[in-house]
């Protein structure tokens, strides 16, 4: 298995592509998408634009339809929900398709979407990330930040590295082993200098202070959580993404 790491989507090859490819947008998008469909939401449908999220979700009734729609951190007039996982609860998303478009983290999703297996992480389930790529052992996979407008991220890089530290441990092999970047080895190195302390590297990021002076105090604490959901959102076609785990085994 080799991994590389990616700190945005600009940064990202468009030529090739990963056996899997997997969207991060820890602040807030994946952590969003990740505890709709642990609070059992049907599917997340994620879009780049706006107005052909609002057509596509035409078709669904409003009692079988959440609309989510964020930009620069605040929610979309218009729009039932922003960005925040905590509002993601089951008596609200359960049973219900959440349509979303964000400023980043959807856009990181459609940028690997053609991937044979595509997968949505943050730190709330890294673990079932990690579960799948050592149950699967994909040759190539890319870890895709989403950043903010282009621009690196704390966050999304320390999940990349809790992810990329947590495989290397587990597969037991050495760091030439699994890095095909540079940047595999960068993330490892800023998630073991703040696994401790996730919160601390949340408010030290540009984005996080953005999301505190929106009053975001409580989705920093909960998306600087690790493994705390064994949810593994994936792509069953092209911007729907569903909980793999809850796919029940043929036979
Ligand atoms: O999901 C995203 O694009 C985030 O980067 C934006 S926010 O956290 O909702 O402000």
């Amino acid at each position: 298995m080799k991994l590389s790491v990616f700190y945005t989507p600009e940064l990202t090859p468009e030529t090739t592509l990963a056996d899997c490819a997997i969207a991060v947008d820890v602040l807030r998008a994946t952590s969003t998408i990740v505890t709709a469909l642990s609070s059992g939401a049907e599917a997340v449908q994620v879009f780049s634009d706006l107005d052909k999220l609002l057509k596509v979700s035409e078709d669904w009734s409003s009692a079988k339809r959440i609309r989510a729609g964020e930009r620069g951190g605040s929610k979309v007039e218009g729009f039932d929900f922003g960005n925040s996982p905590l509002d993601c609860t089951p008596e609200r998303v359960g049973g219900k398709r959440l349509f979303i478009s964000t400023t980043n983290g959807t856009r990181a999703l459609q940028c690997v979407q053609t991937a044979p297996t595509v997968l949505a992480a943050a730190l709330i389930n890294r673990e079932a990330v990690v579960q799948h790529l050592l149950q699967h052992q994909p040759e190539t996979v890319w870890i895709v930040g989403s950043g903010w407008e282009g621009s690196f991220s704390l966050e999304d890089t320390v999940c990349a590295g809790a992810i990329a530290h947590q495989l290397q441990t587990k597969l037991g092999c050495s760091l030439e082993e699994l890095a095909e970047n540079d940047e595999v080895v960068g993330a490892i190195a800023l998630y073991q200098q703040w696994q401790d302390n996730l919160l601390d590297l949340m408010h030290h990021a540009s984005h996080g202070k953005r999301l505190l002076r929106l009053g975001c105090d409580e989705d920093l604490k909960y998306c600087s959580q690790t493994d705390v959901l064994d949810v593994l959102p994936m792509q069953r076609e092209p911007g729907v993404l569903i909980n793999s785990k809850s796919l029940v085994p043929i036979g």
